[in-house]
């Protein structure tokens, strides 16, 4: 830890919460040629400053944050870390950092901003109502359709269709598992999303741009032809939105299928009702595979600022009793 006081902006995007880091964090914690080597440096030296963040008694086992970061080569750069560690991209939490930031004039007020994620560079529109960013459209890095394996779970011989989108998905339909998001339980999801995640990891998908053996970040289940879904990922935490690499990982698949087509509205609903609208924006085939460009629409509120202290008799920096 370096300095006694972190000072953070909240938000929630369509209910899933981002905690920014806007002061507190000495810039040597964050040095690097790119976003993603500072993002390395900081989880090398500084991972516990995360787990201060993320985790009780300050977070909960479902925060997610996003730490902002200098760069050269974009507007603004960024990268995401959660209870368990760090994603290379996140959806809702760039639409949490670009409105937080942008309303609070921490940066310049803009229509369009690019922003270095450790996955690479994406562009953000703003729509502004006064001083209200009240949606922010961002187009995702480049998707892909990876494999599909087959793997056991509860008697049940279950399809994981694995896509990039920034992040690594597994996308599992609810019914494989005899799921409902009715009548199911969340933490049964929780509990099969973690066991089916270590599954397709043993399983060894293959990466088709390098053929190299990929692992999965976390576990889409969907239903309702792909509409509704609902995303497990780091330690056991649920996205309460519709997940934004999530949906652009969704979006990819059901193109393959020939279920989607380019430009075509798509509505991606997450587990609590709230929604994000999607579509792609083409589809090219590079050496056999179907490359896709997401857009993914939606809003995110400014639920408070926090100061946050390090006492050092308080020893108490990050637990979970998950
Ligand atoms: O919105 O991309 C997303 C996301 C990933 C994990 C949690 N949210």
């Amino acid at each position: 830890m370096q300095q006694d006081a972190i000072r953070t902006i909240d938000t929630h995007t369509a209910g899933e919460p981002t905690r920014i880091v806007v002061d507190g964090i000495d810039e040597t914690a964050l040095i690097g040629t790119s976003v993603a080597e500072a993002r390395d440096h900081f989880a090398d030296a500084h991972d516990q400053l995360r787990e201060f963040l993320m985790r009780e008694p300050r977070g909960h086992d479902d925060m997610f944050g996003a730490v902002p970061v200098e760069t050269d080569d974009a507007d603004l750069g960024v990268f995401f870390m959660d209870t368990d560690g760090y994603l290379d991209m996140c959806g809702h939490a760039l639409i949490g950092v670009v409105t937080a930031l942008s309303e609070s004039g921490r940066i310049e007020r803009q229509s369009s901003l690019t922003v270095e994620t450790p996955a690479g560079l994406v562009d953000a529109a703003l729509e502004w109502d006064g001083d209200r960013v009240t949606s922010v459209t961002f187009e995702n890095v480049s998707s892909y359709q990876c494999d599909t394996v087959r793997v056991d779970f509860g008697g049940y011989t279950v399809r994981a269709d694995v896509v990039y989108a920034g992040n690594r998905f597994a996308l599992v339909d609810a019914a494989a598992i005899g799921g409902s998001f009715d009548e199911t339980p969340i933490s049964a999801f929780v509990d099969a999303g973690l066991d089916l995640r270590a599954s397709v990891n043993e399983a060894s998908p293959r990466n088709p741009m390098t053929g190299e053996a990929m692992t999965v970040d976390g576990v889409e289940f969907y239903e309702d032809g792909g509409h509704r879904s609902v995303v497990v990922f780091a330690d056991g935490s649920v996205d309460r939105s519709p997940c934004g690499t999530g949906t652009c990982a969704k979006m990819t698949y059901l193109h393959h299928l020939g279920a989607l087509d380019v430009d075509e509205a798509y509505l991606s609903e997450g587990p609590i009702g709230t929604t994000f609208e999607g579509r792609l924006l083409d589809a090219t085939e590079r050496d056999g595979v179907w490359v896709t460009r997401p857009e993914i629409t939606g809003s995110a509120h400014v639920t408070g600022e926090h100061t946050f202290y390090r006492r050092p008799t308080d020893d108490l920096a990050g637990f979970t009793v998950r």
